[in-house]
């Protein structure tokens, strides 16, 4: 397999740079997804970008990514906190998950400090905007 990289965006992420830049910046998904594109290619990794506001896309996605991908980062949107069809698609295919969210969930809204994502991901970033996005591309150029 070619090191290739899925990076996976889940609901409203569609919607970064138009609202709420306190919280998630000013960046859009466009923006985010150029940058890993580039930091990927100068880590050596073929990155794939795609973004739903559905469930079973991302479930199905994550099905298809099984021996196609060699890592999947992952930003769930608000499926980390409700999704255990996630979390079971994760587990299912053996995916390495790197888990990524802009905000720091745990200096948010209770609701929200609990990631069903992350007790199946090898790793976990919040808080650090889309560097976090950057941290987790190093991070699977680090232990490939
Ligand atoms: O911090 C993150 O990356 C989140 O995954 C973002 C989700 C939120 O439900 C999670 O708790 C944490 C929400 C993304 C919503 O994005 C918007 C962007 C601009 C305007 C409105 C929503």
């Amino acid at each position: 397999m070619a090191h290739r990289v899925l990076v996976l965006n889940g609901p409203n992420l569609n919607m970064l740079g138009t609202r709420e830049p306190q919280t998630y910046g000013t960046q859009t998904l466009a923006d985010i997804e150029t940058l890993c594109i580039a930091e990927g290619k100068a880590l050596g990794l073929d990155v794939t970008c795609r973004q739903s506001n559905h469930e079973g896309d991302l479930v199905t996605w994550i099905q298809e990514a099984m021996g196609q991908y060699e890592a999947l980062i992952l930003n769930p949107g608000a499926y980390s906190h409700t999704s255990v069809a996630i979390h079971d698609a994760i587990r299912a295919t053996g995916l390495k998950v790197i888990e990524v969210h802009l905000s720091n969930i745990h200096a948010r809204e209770p609701f929200r400090h609990h990631s069903y994502v992350s007790a199946v991901a090898a790793g976990v970033i919040c808080g650090l905007g889309a560097t976090g996005y950057k941290l987790a591309l190093t991070a699977i150029a680090d232990k490939r």
